[in-house]
Formats: structure tokens, C-alpha cells, sequence
């Protein structure tokens, strides 16, 4: 997806598909759970692989066993499409954990 600022409705259907993920602050944000640290920390791995390699990164904190994630475009201080693809490579990395 486009690294363009995406619309409230294009937001809003994005959000239909991308369970506990809501607008918080203009970022999408989520508050992930996971059953140790270790598998924080491994999910959070898995992320940072493919975030580097499409130069897109997440702002997130860690506290043992829960990441609470903010995605937006810095560049255009705006969400785009490439927080949603992130979004969705969240999802699916944590539905794998
Ligand atoms: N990550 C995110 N989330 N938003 C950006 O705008 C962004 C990024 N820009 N990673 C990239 C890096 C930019 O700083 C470099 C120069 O391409």
C-alpha cells in the first residue's frame, strides 16, 4: 500500500478488518498481549525484520508481556497505507506466536 495520506473512511474500513486496532492521537494504535515475554519479544523480532526491510517502523514500548504499538508516517504526519500493511503483518505475526 501507497505511503499516502489516507482518507477518515478509507481509515475506517481498514479498522474493520484489524481487530483491537483503533485511532488514538492521529496514530493507529493497539495494545498487544502475549503469554511471556519471550513471545513479546520474539513477535516484536519477527516485526522489526520486516519493518527494516520495508522501511516503515513502529513506535512501540514493551513491558513484559504486553507491546503497545503507534503507527503513523512520520514524513507526512499522517496515517497511510503502509501503517495499515503493517498493521496487518502485526496480526499476522501475532496470530502465529
Ligand atoms: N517509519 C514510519 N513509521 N514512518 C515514516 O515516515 C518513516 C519510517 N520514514 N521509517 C522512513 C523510515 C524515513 O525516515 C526514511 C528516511 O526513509
Amino acid at each position: 500500500m501507497a505511503r499516502t495520506k489516507l482518507s477518515e473512511a478509507e481509515i475506517q474500513a481498514a479498522l474493520a478488518e484489524l481487530p483491537g486496532w483503533a485511532v488514538q492521537d492521529g496514530k493507529l494504535h493497539k495494545a498487544f498481549k502475549f503469554d511471556s515475554f519471550a513471545a513479546a519479544i520474539g513477535w516484536m523480532v519477527s516485526v522489526a525484520v520486516y519493518a527494516d526491510k520495508n522501511d516503515h517502523h513502529p513506535e512501540w514500548r514493551n513491558v513484559y508481556s504486553r507491546v503497545w504499538v503507534d503507527l503513523w508516517t512520520h514524513d507526512l504526519a499522517a496515517i497511510s497505507g503502509r501503517d495499515i500493511d503493517l498493521a496487518r503483518h502485526m496480526e499476522k505475526l501475532a496470530g502465529s506466536q
